[in-house]
């Protein structure tokens, strides 16, 4: 697939391209991502993107002209615009986003978008969660890694999502690996006993006892609502 990333800091992306899942996912041509610089359709002689907020307030806005100019030639593709007070983006958000042909990220700064680029230009709003950031490229880049391990042909791709334990909407079982003590740590003894059934067993309490501790709102909802 294709993803366009929207930004005045492209250089942002550098590094999230060249490694791991996303920099494998280019490399084998089963993810184009393409950087837009915003600024190259910004106003004036300094290419100016924002200006001050009608009504009055503190920080700027970032203005009409130069994201328009941007989104009308991509209509075609999907395109997603970051907010703090955008609906959440969930793995089911980045399910649906992995199934489609092109998809375009926005990511704004200062104080916010012109209310009339999402009127006229944006498909959807999402936010990364319940915190601050100064701008949409960490959203963005959550994004295209948690969509990029989604890909058909990427290493590490969890075949079904469904399959993975987040999925049936609990929390994941703590995990070891060797030494099987260290500083008087030992793992737990059921998962040196080689009985698959009781490890099991013991991974699913574990995933519902820290889903009732941590995220009790996980389990007050729908399907899980009897566990
Ligand atoms: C913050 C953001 C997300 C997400 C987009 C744009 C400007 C700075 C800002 C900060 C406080 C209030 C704007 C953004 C985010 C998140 C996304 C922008 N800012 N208004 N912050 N936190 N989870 N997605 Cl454009």
């Amino acid at each position: 697939m294709k993803i366009n990333v929207v930004t005045i800091f492209p250089e942002f992306f550098d590094g999230l391209l060249g490694v791991s899942i996303v920099g494998r996912a280019i490399e084998a041509g089963d993810l184009e991502v393409n950087l837009i610089q915003l600024r190259d359709e910004g106003l004036g002689k300094h290419q100016q993107v924002d200006d001050s907020p009608f009504g009055g307030g503190p920080g700027m806005v970032m203005r009409v002209e130069p994201l328009a100019n941007t989104l009308g030639p991509l209509e075609h593709t999907h395109r997603v615009l970051f907010a703090p007070s955008g609906y959440p983006m969930t793995q089911a958000t980045l399910d649906r986003w992995s199934e489609m042909e092109e998809l375009t990220l926005v990511c704004g700064r200062y104080e916010g978008i012109d209310q009339r680029v999402t009127d006229l230009f944006i498909d959807e709003e999402v936010s990364l969660g319940d915190f601050v950031l100064a701008g949409g490229e960490v959203a963005a880049a959550a994004a295209i890694e948690g969509v990029a391990r989604l890909l058909p042909g990427v290493v590490g791709n969890p075949e079904s999502t469904l399959t993975e334990s987040f999925r049936d909407g609990l929390l994941e079982e703590p995990v070891y690996t060797r030494p099987a003590e260290y500083r008087g740590v030992p793992v737990p003894e059921i998962l040196l006993s080689g009985d698959h059934a009781r490890i099991e067993n013991w991974r699913q309490e574990q995933r519902l006892a820290r889903t009732r501790e941590r995220r009790p709102d996980l389990l007050s909802d729908g399907e899980n609502s009897e566990t």
